[in-house]
């Protein structure tokens, strides 16, 4: 990946956060979740325990939605921080659905409908950082991965999840370039697939996801640099061996299968200890990274005996 370049977010962008709170509201109308949350508590359960690990709380830090929509990687649209802003709108998202398959008793194809009536969609704050170095605080809607695992029934087989994401090639002008061998493709251990905090996103800021952050379905793991959370999925396998991922096919040195956030292992071209928060403007101080993002409570047993430097 290429190195990490500074935010281009024009001041304007950057929205007061209270115009947040009404699109919560929204988001209660819209039925989008159990947003079980009077007007003062804006600290969900899922934030509040990370919060802890952290410096603050994440919803002080809260990135503003048009940072959230304006900064990505999505190398289907180009390499730019901005190429997926401006290209994006134009993927088709209509029909979509999810094929899943493999290692399963109940093979399926989900139609998004169906997807989002699997679980009640939750908003979710998650702290995401990215292997080049910058990161964003992101009020995530959606619910946990397993939900949609259980309906398929994983054979004993199954040890690895596959994601496959969309490859449109008359919207997507960066499939022209091999940057990647499309389709863009991502993997998680079954355990790490399972676990509660792995969720299936269906929005942001209680708003459908745009093109850009991978509408209309896509993955947030949030103790995983950026790239493990595939966007716009396809298809979902259950393997038994593990899969060849789109970063480690590109540069193995580089990123490996875990690529669990960690401080101690650098990138051989940069260090990790360290990141920018994207909306804090170009002087904002570099934060701490921290180990697993900030969620080693809930997901270092996953780990428990393995080397994190061999298995970066
Ligand atoms: N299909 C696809 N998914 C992808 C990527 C990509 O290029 N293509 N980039 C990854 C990387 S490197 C990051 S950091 C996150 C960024 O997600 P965001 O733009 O919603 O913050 O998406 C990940 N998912
Ligand atoms: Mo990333």
């Amino acid at each position: 990946m290429p190195k990490l370049r500074l935010p281009k977010i024009p001041a304007t962008h950057i929205t007061p956060e209270t115009v947040w709170s009404s699109r919560r509201t929204w988001l209660r109308q819209a039925g989008m979740g159990a947003l079980a949350l009077g007007a003062g508590q804006i600290m969900p359960a899922w934030a509040s325990k990370d919060a802890a690990a952290g410096a603050g709380s994440l919803a002080d830090q809260l990135t503003s939605e048009d940072a959230i929509t304006s900064y990505n990687n999505f190398y289907e649209f180009g390499t730019g921080k901005t190429d997926p802003y401006d290209y994006a709108g134009n993927m088709t998202l209509s029909p979509w659905s999810i094929r899943v398959e493999g290692e399963v008793a109940k093979p399926q194809v989900f139609d998004l409908d169906r997807l989002k009536k699997l679980a009640a969609i939750e908003e979710r704050i998650y702290r995401m950082r990215c292997v080049e170095g910058w990161s964003m605080v992101i009020p995530w809607n959606g619910y946990s991965l397993s939900n949609l695992l259980k309906v398929v029934e994983p054979t004993s087989k199954a040890k690895f999840v596959e994601f496959t994401t969309a490859m449109q090639v008359d919207t997507m002008p960066g499939l022209r370039r091999r940057i990647i061998n499309w389709p863009y493709v991502e993997a998680l251990r079954i355990d790490e697939a399972s676990h509660p905090l792995t969720t299936l996103v269906f929005g942001v800021y209680g708003k459908d996801l745009l093109g850009q952050n991978g509408a209309p379905v896509r993955l947030a793991v949030p103790w995983k640099y950026g790239f493990k959370s595939g966007k716009s999925i396809v298809r979902i396998r259950l393997l038994e061996e593990m899969p060849l991922t789109s970063w480690v096919d590109v540069a193995p040195e580089e990123y490996g299968f875990y690529a669990n956030v960690n401080p101690q292992v650098p990138h051989p071209r940069w260090s990790q200890a360290t990141e920018r928060r994207i909306g804090g403007g170009m002087f904002a101080p570099k934060v701490e990274t921290l180990m697993f993002n900030g969620y080693g409570d809930q997901v270092a047993s996953l780990y428990a005996g393995m080397d994190l430097k061999r298995n970066y």
